[in-house]
């Protein structure tokens, strides 16, 4: 029996090919560091569905094609409910970048991303992501700065969506 409960979670990186979107989260968990754009996953939407409207809710930005290409599940000491977040990549995008309530967009050279002001597992799967490859992540924290133990692998593909009843 696990002791775990899990949440899902949704993550979009928008990349062109010498930038990437980010978004300064604005309030809430992680406020102050740059972050793709994504969120829970509600009740009735698949992931990608989530992954979608989250998209748009926090950037203004659609888009035609969302390339699954990680998932990591997160463990907060002391916590227990763990974070698994769906991570997708998207090469093309509609619309113009808006700051919302929650973020605020910028886009960021390839080799400028701001990993100091970012979640401190990023620098480990962000290559990754930018080589177009597929990744499976575990990352422990301490608080919200300190990765404890983490595991990660390349995989060919990331397994089907779950549909959340
Ligand atoms: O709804 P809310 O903004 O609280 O959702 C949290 C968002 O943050 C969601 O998009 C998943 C994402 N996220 C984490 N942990 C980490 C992390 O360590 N790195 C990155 N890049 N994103 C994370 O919850």
């Amino acid at each position: 029996m696990s002791l775990f409960t899990t949440k899902l979670f949704t993550l979009v990186l928008v990349v062109q090919p010498k930038q990437v979107l980010l978004g300064m989260k604005k309030r809430g968990f992680g406020a102050g560091r740059w972050n793709g754009f994504g969120g829970k996953v509600q009740k009735g939407e698949t992931i990608e569905q989530a992954a979608r409207r989250e998209l748009f809710e926090e950037s203004g930005l659609t888009v035609d094609e969302l390339h699954k290409i990680g998932n990591i599940k997160f463990e907060f000491v002391g916590n227990s409910e763990l974070m698994d977040v769906h991570v997708f990549r998207a090469d093309s995008y509609c619309g113009e970048p808006t700051e919302s309530d929650e973020m605020r967009p910028q886009w960021f050279e390839l080799d400028n991303v701001p990993f100091m002001q970012m979640w401190p597992d990023d620098i480990y799967w962000f290559p990754i992501m930018l080589q177009k490859r597929k990744f499976l992540g575990y990352f422990k924290f301490q608080g919200h700065d300190t990765i404890l133990d983490y595991t990660l692998e390349e995989v060919a593909e990331i397994q089907e969506n779950h549909l959340v009843l």
